[in-house]
């Protein structure tokens, strides 16, 4: 007889649905999501810059049990992506138990389990806690002299305001990560003039879009199997295990395969050889994540769009003024300058056993045993936490695979095995030091800068290949649990 045990899941997104729709069909009554937004949808509900679209092919950015025949083509624009959770939170009646406007301030553990403080002073008593607040979550505001001073609209691209008309205007754009880049290809032909202010360039990889027609989709509506036939599709399997490969090993074959297509790419899509050598990275492909686009070269040899390569030297009321001594004449500033990716589930004060608290433990670099679970914080579990994304995959397979690990731990506590479970330091020391090391063979560790890396330059991300993630996430291991009765 399974414990009807009382879970508390922290944010509405991609993730943290995932975990109620999972933890509801595992027969689990005693479930909450609380939510400090006014809706699901997570980054998709924050991020609604134009040009929004995520590079992970649309039907593998799609829960494997939800299924969604109506995408509208190969790559779904964020709004889109936005409407299939607002449905599938219907659809599995998850808004009946999702406290929207309720953010999370604390959770503290004690002798009966967790305690969890809302901003608005409420407590909620809970067994077991899954903290799925996302990675890219807090906006990164750039350090550039006199940013203030901009006298038109000036925001980071994940506070996109509703009312702002882009057309006939001359926009700045600072940052060229993926962000940058999607919105300075859809702002091309919208805006009268394009400054693309470029600290560092990007590595492209050609990913061309293509919509799906009616008939296609009146098809994937009639056949399932043919929506499994695009998430299998061997091409693109084959694909991403090549990249996670090349990921992990930078000295590998596919890596170098993977160098030699995309340094082809650039020099042929690049016609000036001038602005070709501005925008030629320095470091190695995919040390930063790559960017996804096969019309970005194409936009920034627009005569419309400028590709500003020198050194911002600060804002001005008119526009940003570059250390060359060209004032960038501008009446929208938008800052396409990332996030800060270390926080997790910070900044709620998280307090496990004898009081100790997340921050503490995190003071050097977050992490987690297999991104998941933490000593010392028993019946705690992270979704996508430190170390968990795989390389450019569907965050979505990801989190469902740490669902499959983490069902399993939950079940030694509503079977009765244990009243807690918590990785040993032990467990978590010797996974460290294997992450790290292997962490510093990787891609990422090659000498760039990225969101992937820690405080101490460390890749924060899954060192090892697809596959690895794969098995390691099909059974816990219970030697390296503590099961505390
Ligand atoms: P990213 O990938 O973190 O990119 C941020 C960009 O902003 C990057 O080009 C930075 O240049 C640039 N940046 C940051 N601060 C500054 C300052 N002060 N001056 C000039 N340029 C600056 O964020 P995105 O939002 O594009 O994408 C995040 C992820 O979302 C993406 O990887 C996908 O997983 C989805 P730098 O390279 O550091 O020189």
């Amino acid at each position: 007889m399974k414990k009807d045990l009382r879970f508390i899941v922290i944010g509405a997104g991609m993730a943290g649905m995932l975990a109620a729709i999972r933890l509801r069909a595992e027969g689990y009554r005693n479930v909450t999501v609380l939510e400090k937004g006014p809706q699901v949808g997570g980054t998709w509900r924050e991020n609604r810059y134009l040009g929004l679209y995520c590079d992970v092919p649309a039907h593998d950015y799609t829960y494997s049990f939800a299924p969604n025949p109506e995408w509208s083509g190969y790559l779904a624009p964020g709004a889109e992506i936005q409407q299939y959770f607002e449905d599938i939170a219907e659809r599995y009646a998850l808004t009946q138990i999702i406290r929207f406007h309720t953010e999370v301030v604390s959770c503290t553990h004690g002798i009966g389990g967790w305690t969890v403080c809302t901003r608005a002073g409420d407590t909620v008593e809970a067994d077991v806690i899954i903290a799925a607040t996302g990675v890219l979550h807090h906006p990164r505001m750039p350090e550039i002299p006199d940013l203030d001073t901009f006298e038109g609209p000036k925001f980071h691209s994940a506070r996109w305001p509703d009312t702002i008309d882009l057309a006939g205007q001359r926009v700045g754009v600072i940052g060229n990560g993926s962000t940058g880049v999607q919105l300075v290809t859809a702002l091309a032909g919208v805006a009268r003039q394009v400054s693309h202010f470029q600290r560092s360039p990007q590595w492209i990889m050609p990913l061309p879009n293509f919509p799906y027609t009616d008939k296609e989709r009146q098809a994937f509506r009639e056949n399932p199997a043919l929506i499994e036939a695009v998430r299998k599709d061997p091409n693109l399997v084959q694909a991403v295990h090549r990249f996670t490969t090349a990921i992990a090993n930078r000295d590998s074959a596919e890596m170098a395969e993977l160098e030699a297509f995309l340094a082809d790419y650039f020099n042929q899509s690049i016609a000036d050889p001038m602005l070709r050598e501005r925008l030629r990275p320095t470091y190695r492909a995919a040390c930063k994540r790559l960017i996804f686009s096969a019309t970005y070269y194409a936009v920034v040899q627009r005569p419309d769009v400028a590709i500003v390569t020198d050194r911002i030297d600060r804002v001005t009321p008119q526009g940003v003024l570059t250390c060359d001594g060209i004032q960038h004449e501008l009446e929208v500033l938008i800052l396409a300058t990332g996030f800060h990716a270390d926080r997790y589930v910070r900044p709620i004060a998280i307090r496990g056993r004898h009081g100790i608290a997340l921050d503490t433990v995190w003071a050097q670099r977050p992490h987690a045993y297999l991104a998941i679970s933490i000593p010392e914080f028993p019946n705690f579990f992270l979704l996508n936490g430190p170390g968990a994304p795989v390389g450019n995959f569907s965050l979505i397979d990801v989190a469902e695979r740490q669902w499959t690990y983490i069902a399993q731990l939950i079940a030694q506590v509503s079977t009765g095995a244990c009243r807690e479970i918590a990785p040993t330091q032990t467990a978590l020391a010797a996974y460290e030091s294997r992450r790290i090391a292997a962490a510093q063979q990787t891609i990422f560790g090659s000498g760039c800068t990225s969101w992937y890396l820690d405080a101490t330059g460390i890749p924060n991300t899954w060192p090892w290949d697809y596959a690895t993630f794969a098995q390691a996430m099909t059974a816990p291991n219970l030697e390296d649990f503590n099961l505390q009765s």
